[in-house]
């Protein structure tokens, strides 16, 4: 019965099989684990957000698996864009699966170098700037400062003419939703991907009375369950704002069939798996597509395209 269903989408003229995608920073450091990814049953892969130069990151212990979910201060360890971008050039479109590389500078100036060398480069996939990570030290998240994102787009689009799409934060108030909607709408955006992680969340272990990771004092972005409906409220407010034009990943508290399929119905293109893929690794993709097509079975649903976006209001 399952065999005419179909997990298919794209984001403009990329193809996807599958539209499960790991989440960037979740075991995709390494050639090694990249490929690992690419051999899965996932539509894809996304690269490790790269910064000009390789990094260490922050000090350990840097992330805690907690039971609804994670805390992370990674501080963007990375092997640097060279290390990426050779990745995505060798391996975009084969089997069929696209490679979307990540890039998260440390200034707009950094942003702008990785991007003239993506440009110059033989890469012919998607290029996402992460304007959102929450855990370096001492740098606010780009994607709150909408003259900054609106800054960094303008210089961006005077070069880059491969398609781009935006990591961004969670927003949390709809002057911020119609804020950032504003700013993007102006731009051809091909993509934005909601959300990162939660930032600057504290977890705290009552037993040792301490905090449960070293960087900051203890803060970092949350994962997992603790960030669905944020996550959930993202898709659907920005779909229900931006061009139609500009699709939309959804990533955040996915670690079953239904949550992808409450995604999709708010109207994600594509979904992505951070926390749950660190802790199953790459069978994760069969068993949520396996569990999402069941789903869709009893429905009667057989494409995303017959119940994305259809979320009802009463
Ligand atoms: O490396 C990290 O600490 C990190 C990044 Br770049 C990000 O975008 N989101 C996150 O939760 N951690």
């Amino acid at each position: 019965m399952q065999n005419n269903i179909s997990l298919a989408s794209h984001i403009g003229d990329y193809q996807f099989d599958n539209l499960l995608l790991n989440a960037a920073g979740v075991r995709c450091s390494t050639t090694d684990e990249l490929n690992k990814t690419l051999d899965s049953m996932a539509g894809g892969c996304v690269t490790k957000s790269a910064t000009p130069e390789e990094r260490a990151g922050n000090e350990s212990p840097r992330m805690k698996p907690l039971p609804l979910g994670s805390i992370n201060s990674m501080g963007l360890p990375n092997h640097g864009i060279d290390y990426y971008l050779k990745f995505a050039e060798e391996n975009q479109g084969k089997n069929g699966k696209q490679v979307i590389l990540s890039i998260a500078g440390l200034s707009i100036d950094q942003n702008i170098e990785m991007l003239k060398k993506v440009q110059e480069s033989s890469f012919s996939g998607l290029t996402e700037l992460n304007l959102s990570c929450p855990n370096v030290k001492g740098k606010s998240q780009v994607g709150y400062d909408f003259d900054a994102v609106r800054d960094v787009l303008t210089s961006t689009f005077k070069f880059f003419k491969k398609p781009l799409g935006l990591k961004l934060p969670p927003y949390f108030d709809f002057n911020q939703f119609n804020g950032i909607a504003e700013v993007l709408n102006d731009f051809p955006i091909t993509y934005i991907n909601v959300i990162n992680s939660i930032g600057n969340g504290l977890v705290v272990d009552p037993e040792t009375e301490s905090v449960v990771i070293k960087p900051k004092g203890g803060f970092g972005g949350l994962g997992g369950d603790y960030v669905k409906p944020t996550a959930l409220a993202n898709v659907r407010a920005l779909r229900q704002r931006l061009n139609p034009e500009i699709s939309i990943i959804g990533t955040g508290g996915i670690k079953s069939g239904m949550d992808v399929f409450e995604h999709v119905l708010c109207g994600a293109n594509l979904v992505q798996i951070g926390t749950a893929f660190g802790y199953e690794g790459t069978p994760i993709f069969e068993r949520i597509s396996k569990e999402l097509k069941e789903i869709m079975d009893k429905k009667g649903y057989k494409t995303l395209d017959d119940f994305r976006g259809k979320l009802k209001t009463i």
